[in-house]
């Protein structure tokens, strides 16, 4: 299967280091939706990276339909559990770490789409404090968790989202002082990051 988008973006990055943890056979195709839209378009109407296209021809889109198709072809070495209270856990501290991308990106939107003069302050703060506010819920998860998994004894989509958009917040807004702030999820990321499954597709420099 063939993953479109590069590894600047999060969601393309959770979903690289989602497969890479599989072990499922897949190549990545790096088109940058910005400068090659219609590369995208021709496969997704949204235009919006990632998407997958499987070897059928079929095409997934948006990251958390995507790894959940994955997670049904990984079989035992899916990252979120199947049902019960052990999956609710994994989907809320997920969607935590996804929230904090969406809102970081917001923020990093806001002051990349408009002119300087025309950028809202106060929405660049809104949205910083909502990513701000998911990642302190996940450092206190990751304080929990000691040296171990945010959800349990195996690695999770938890900590595959929580430390893709560590490593993207901290790459974009360094200003936010995250591994300052947060030092748990700092060492967290930091034992994510030296997985060859996270260095197999790296954030670039
Ligand atoms: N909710 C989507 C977000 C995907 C997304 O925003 N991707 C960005 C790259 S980081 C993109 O394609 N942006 C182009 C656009 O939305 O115009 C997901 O989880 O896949």
């Amino acid at each position: 299967m063939k993953l479109l988008g590069g590894y600047l973006s999060p969601y393309v990055r959770r979903t690289a280091v989602s497969l890479n943890l599989t072990g499922l056979k897949w190549d990545l195709e790096a088109i940058s939706v910005w400068e090659n839209p219609d590369a995208i378009k021709q496969h997704n109407p949204l235009v919006r990276v990632p998407t997958l296209v499987l070897d059928d021809g079929d095409v997934l889109v948006e990251s958390y339909a995507i790894l959940d198709a994955v997670d049904e072809l990984a079989g035992a070495k899916r990252l979120t559990p199947a049902s019960g209270a052990e999956r609710r856990k994994v989907m809320k501290a997920t969607a935590v770490g996804a929230g904090a991308i969406d809102k970081t990106i917001w923020a990093v939107y806001e002051l990349r789409f408009h002119d300087k003069e025309h950028v809202s302050r106060s929405w660049v703060e809104h949205n910083e404090k909502q990513a701000l506010g998911g990642f302190e819920w996940l450092n206190n998860a990751a304080k929990a968790a000691g040296d171990g998994w945010l959800c349990g004894a195996n690695i999770s989509q938890a900590d595959v989202t929580a430390a893709v958009g560590f490593s993207f917040a901290n790459k974009v807004r360094p200003k936010l002082g995250l591994p300052e702030k947060f030092p748990a999820l700092a060492a967290h990321n930091a034992r994510c990051e030296a997985l060859d499954a996270f260095k197999n597709a790296p954030l670039p420099s």
